[in-house]
């Protein structure tokens, strides 16, 4: 019998919990609704180009679930990820990259997003070779740890000393897409 309660109680208990979830309309604050109704992630916006070779803005802020969306200024410039340790090349064969994105004049019709999985620092740099762009401080990090010797600054002090820029093997780790605001300016 005691096993017959328990299993009625579970039963019960996840009874209570479905019909929570489907009948409530606002977050609950203390029930398995509140991790259903997670809020969705905040998008923040670099421009790749803005002010000469230099995303902007450089230094980004984010929590886990909130996405990074780039957008390319002229002329021709791309976004690919990298260790702190090794600017300019990419971190492993999985670094994102959004290949590059040609751009006459204004914004380029497309964007490339990224999703912010974890707390870690994610250092990222245009990998364009004609006109050194990385090495000429065309470098960014997301979630920077500001305890850490391993600044923005250090990175890109690094970067200008590498011979040469290497861009990922394929475009990936991100997602290519429409531009939701082409004719925005910057
Ligand atoms: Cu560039």
């Amino acid at each position: 019998m005691v096993a017959f309660s328990s299993a009625f109680i579970s039963a019960a208990v996840a009874a209570l919990y479905v019909s929570g979830a489907a009948s409530a309309p606002t977050p609950s604050t203390n029930g398995p609704a509140a991790v259903v109704a997670r809020a969705p992630g905040v998008t923040h916006t670099v421009v790749a180009g803005l002010g000469g070779l230099h995303f902007d803005p450089e230094n980004v802020v984010a929590n886990i679930g909130d996405v990074v969306e780039y957008h390319y200024l002229p002329m021709n410039h791309s976004v690919a990820q990298s260790s702190f340790a090794k600017p300019c090349v990419p971190i492993n064969n999985n670094a994102f990259f959004s290949g590059f994105m040609p751009t006459p004049s204004g914004q380029n019709p497309n964007v490339f997003t990224i999703t912010v999985n974890d707390t870690q620092p994610i250092w990222f740099y245009c990998s364009q070779t004609k006109g050194s762009h990385c090495q000429n401080g065309m470098a960014g990090v997301i979630n920077q740890n500001f305890n850490s010797p391993n600044t923005l600054s250090a990175y890109k002090a690094a970067a200008a000393l590498t011979g040469t820029s290497i861009s990922p093997p394929r475009i990936g780790g991100g997602v290519v897409g429409p531009n939701p605001n082409p004719l925005g300016g910057f």
